[in-house]
C-alpha cells in the first residue's frame, strides 16, 4: 500500500485472516458491483440477483454464529461493510438490514424453532428479511409507535403502518415491532400474510440502488408463536439498531475512501493552466484533509470494532462512531465532488452519489441529532430528548 492509499499503514493493525476477508469482499465489489452501480443508481434498481452471491460469500448475518451463519468477528463484519459501501451505500444497507436487523432480531430473541425456520435461508440469501420499527409518525421516537398487536383466540392480530422499511417489498419475512398490552414486542410476520402490504417509496434522491418501503398492516393475523419471546420492550429493537449502527461506522469510511480515490485520480489526470490540478496547493489541501479524516475515521472504526469483539463496547460509544464517521464521510464526499468540478455532478463519478447516499445514512439508524443527544446524556447525565 502507498501512503496515498494507507497513509498510516493501518493494514498492519489487521490480521492476515482479516486482510484476506477484506480483500475477498473488495474483489466482489470490484467485479460485481462497480461495473453496474451507475446504471442501478440511475434507474433505481436493487440488484436482487446478487443476494444469493452475497449469501455464498458469507456476507449475510456474517457476525452471527450457527444456523448457517459465518460466525465472523465484529471487525470482519465491519471490514465487509466498509468494502460494500465503497461500492454503494445501497448494497451495504441491504447487508445491514438483512443481517444486523432482521437476522439479528431472530438470532437474539427467537426460539430455536424460529431460528431454524428462518436463519439458514436468510444466511444463504434464499430468503430476505426486513425490520419494521419506524412509523410515519414515530421516527426518532419509536416509543410513540401506534402499531398494535392484540391477542384474539390463539392468534395475534396486528394493525398499523411502518415507513422507510428497507427491503420490505421483496422480503419473505418481516420483523414487526408493535404495542401490546404488555409493552412493545416483536413479531415474525411472513409477508404473504393477508393484510400485509409493502409499497416502495419512490422517487428518492438517496439510496437509489436499494429499496425502502411503506408497510401497512390491516388485521394481519399471525399464530401465537409468531412473537419473539426474548425481546421485551424497546431495548429489543434498540439492541438490533446497535448492530446496524456499528456497521455504518465502517461503511461510511468506505464511501469516503472511494470518493477520495476518485478525486485523487481525477486531480492527477485533469490538467488546467497547463498542469495537473493535483499540483495546485488548494487541491492538495483538500486531498490531505480527506486523508487525515479517513485515517482518523478508520482508527475510530477499528477501535470500536476491537471493543465490540472484546465485549466492552457500550451503545453510547457506537453513537460516537456513527455520528463522527458519517458526518466526516459526507464532508469528504462533498469536498471530493468539488475537485471534479463540473464533471463531479455527472453520474460517471462516484463522489456525489456517495454524498447523496450519505444524506440517507446520516438520518437512518439514529439521526445526527439523536446521536449528539445520546452522547450529551452520556457526558452530562442529563437526557435532553424532549
Ligand atoms: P427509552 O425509551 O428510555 O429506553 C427504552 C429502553 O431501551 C434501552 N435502550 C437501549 N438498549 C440497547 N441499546 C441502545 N442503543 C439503547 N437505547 C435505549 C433503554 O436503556 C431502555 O431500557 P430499559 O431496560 O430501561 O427499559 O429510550 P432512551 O431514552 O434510552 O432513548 C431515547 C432515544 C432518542 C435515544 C431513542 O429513542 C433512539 O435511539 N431513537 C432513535 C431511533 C432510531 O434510531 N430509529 C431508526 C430506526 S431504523 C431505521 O432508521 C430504518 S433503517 C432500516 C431499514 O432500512 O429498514
Amino acid at each position: 500500500m502507498t501512503l496515498a492509499m494507507d497513509y498510516l499503514g493501518l493494514d498492519a493493525l489487521l490480521s492476515a485472516e482479516e486482510l484476506a476477508w477484506r480483500d475477498t469482499v473488495r474483489a466482489f465489489v470490484r467485479e460485481r458491483i462497480r461495473p453496474r452501480i451507475r446504471d442501478w443508481y440511475e434507474n433505481a434498481v436493487f440488484p436482487a440477483e446478487l443476494v444469493p452471491e452475497m449469501g455464498s460469500l458469507g456476507l449475510l448475518g456474517s457476525h452471527l454464529s450457527g444456523y448457517g451463519c459465518a460466525g465472523r468477528s465484529a471487525v470482519e463484519y465491519g471490514l465487509a461493510a466498509l468494502e460494500l459501501e465503497a461500492g454503494d451505500s445501497g448494497l451495504r444497507t441491504f447487508v445491514s438490514v438483512q443481517g444486523s436487523l432482521a437476522m439479528s432480531a431472530i438470532h437474539k430473541f427467537g426460539t430455536d424453532a424460529q431460528k431454524e425456520r428462518w436463519l439458514p435461508g436468510m444466511a444463504a440469501g434464499e430468503l430476505i428479511g426486513c425490520f419494521g420499527l419506524t412509523e410515519p409518525e414515530a421516527g426518532s421516537d419509536p416509543a410513540s409507535m401506534t402499531t398494535t398487536a392484540r391477542q384474539a383466540g390463539g392468534s395475534w392480530v396486528i394493525n398499523g403502518a411502518k415507513r422507510w422499511i428497507g427491503l420490505a417489498s421483496i422480503a419473505d419475512i418481516a420483523v414487526i415491532w408493535a404495542r401490546t398490552e404488555e409493552g412493545i414486542r416483536g413479531f415474525l410476520v411472513p409477508t404473504d400474510t393477508p393484510g400485509f402490504t409493502a409499497t416502495p417509496i419512490e422517487p428518492k434522491l438517496a439510496m437509489r440502488a436499494s429499496i425502502q418501503c411503506d408497510i401497512t398492516l390491516e388485521n394481519v393475523e399471525v399464530p401465537a408463536d409468531a412473537i419473539l419471546p426474548g425481546a421485551a420492550a424497546l431495548r429489543g429493537p434498540f439492541a438490533c439498531l446497535n448492530e446496524a449502527r456499528f456497521g455504518i461506522i465502517w461503511g461510511a469510511m468506505g464511501a469516503a475512501r472511494d470518493a477520495y480515490e476518485a478525486a485523487l485520480d481525477y486531480a492527477l489526470n485533469r490538467s488546467q493552466f497547463g498542469k495537473p490540478i493535483a499540483s495546485f496547493q488548494l487541491t492538495q489541501e483538500k486531498l490531505v484533509d480527506m486523508v487525515l479524516e479517513i485515517q482518523k475515521g478508520l482508527l475510530v472504526a477499528l477501535h470500536i470494532g476491537r471493543m465490540k469483539d472484546a465485549g466492552t463496547l457500550v451503545p453510547e460509544q457506537i453513537s460516537f462512531g456513527k455520528l463522527n464517521n458519517v458526518r466526516t464521510a459526507l464532508a469528504i464526499a462533498r469536498q471530493a465532488r468539488t475537485i471534479l468540478g463540473g464533471n463531479g455532478v455527472s453520474m460517471d463519478y462516484s463522489p456525489m452519489r456517495h454524498a447523496n447516499n450519505l444524506e440517507g445514512v446520516r438520518t437512518y439508524e439514529g439521526t445526527d441529532e439523536i446521536h449528539i443527544l445520546i452522547m450529551g446524556r452520556a457526558i452530562t447525565g442529563i437526557p435532553a430528548f424532549s
